[in-house]
């Protein structure tokens, strides 16, 4: 029969994602629990056309799961996922708990979906979602080329804070709308007061700042792009500078990338593979005033690129700008594709 499915956090900002595509996509599935913690358990939410109600997380609730995605935070992940592993699961998990771990896989289908059978803990990671943001068209240039280098900035939605960052953007807004605010240093800060999850203000304002603090000034958001990068593509030297930045954008992460190659790379030519790259959109005429905004992406599946330039210095290398919704293919969307690879796997 079809394999049993759970989406742990099911309440949260991306779960609500989750529960759509698991709507609107194939359904592969037999029955689909969603758990999530304690406080949550009982609401009844609808997937599938189907009321559903919410079960509390503890052991006995991945009795019977074949595949279990996870999309809480990194210490539930850690103390939950081995559970629902011993319990027979294969878990998916979309935190960062084992993202970097030897013997679990990061995978991005587009890219390398065969990692997902190698899997000796029974738990498979899930990139965060600025590296998915990027990662699907980064690695079709790659193929063609031969990367050997990033250097990305970054410019984030609110949304990847959670609904409090969501939350916390739409306050802001609403108390600076028609205002003068903004065109006195500090003004922003004087009327916002609180940031939320933000350590400074983002209404009409770029913070240059995102996840935790690590070693010698770089943020855990910049430390993952590299990382995550290197460890999907199978490039363990690949050279990679990240600068990642929130932007008062509800939803979808952009990017700005300059990627240097092995081998001369051509504007012509790196059009033509992005524009065939499955789970990529070419949109890319400047002359028409054509490239991606965040909101020409929000809610779409595919990554989108524009901006595609051969840089002036460096044949080798390209300039780009690319947008992808850092809820559906940043989280649940990639979640789901690789939830759907292990089902067909289980079903032969
Ligand atoms: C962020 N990528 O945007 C991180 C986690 N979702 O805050």
């Amino acid at each position: 029969g079809k394999p049993n499915l759970a989406v742990v956090g099911a309440t949260g900002a991306v779960g609500g994602v989750m529960l759509s595509l698991l709507s609107a996509r194939q359904d592969v599935w037999g029955e689909v629990r969603l758990i999530a913690s304690p406080r949550s358990a009982g609401r009844t939410l609808t997937v599938r056309g189907r009321e559903t109600t919410v079960v509390a997380l503890d052991e006995e609730a991945f009795e019977g799961i074949d595949i279990a995605m996870f999309d809480v935070p990194d210490e539930v992940s850690a103390q939950w996922a081995p559970i629902a592993a011993a319990k027979g699961a294969i878990v998916i998990d979309n935190s960062g708990a084992f993202r970097m771990d030897d013997d679990v896989p990061l995978v991005v289908p587009e890219v390398n979906a065969a990692a997902a059978r190698l899997r000796p803990r029974g738990i498979i990671a899930n990139p965060n979602c600025t590296t998915l943001s990027m990662i699907v068209a980064i690695g079709a240039l790659h193929s063609e080329f031969g990367l050997r280098e990033l250097v990305v900035a970054s410019y984030q939605a609110a949304s990847g804070a959670g609904q409090a960052g969501i939350d916390a953007l739409r306050e802001q807004t609403a108390r600076v709308a028609g205002t003068a605010v903004g065109e006195q240093a500090g003004d922003l800060r004087r009327v916002i007061g609180d940031t939320g999850p933000f350590p400074a203000p983002l209404a009409l304002n770029a913070v240059p700042w995102a996840g935790s603090l690590k070693a010698d000034g770089w943020s855990s958001e910049e430390l993952k792009v590299r990382d995550e990068s290197r460890k999907i593509l199978g490039l363990p030297n690949l050279r990679v500078s990240a600068t990642c930045v929130r932007i008062p954008v509800v939803t979808t992460h952009s990017l700005a990338v300059h990627a240097v190659f092995e081998r001369e790379v051509s504007r012509q030519r790196a059009q033509e593979i992005l524009a065939q790259a499955p789970g990529v959109v070419l949109y890319d005429d400047p002359e028409k005033g054509e490239f991606p905004t965040p909101n020409d992406v929000v809610g779409t599946d595919p990554t989108w690129v524009g901006r595609i330039r051969h840089s002036l210095d460096d044949p080798n290398a390209l300039d780009l700008f690319l947008c992808g919704d850092n809820l559906r293919k940043g989280a649940a969307l990639n979640t789901a594709q690789i939830a759907e690879l292990v089902a067909a796997e289980l079903t032969g």
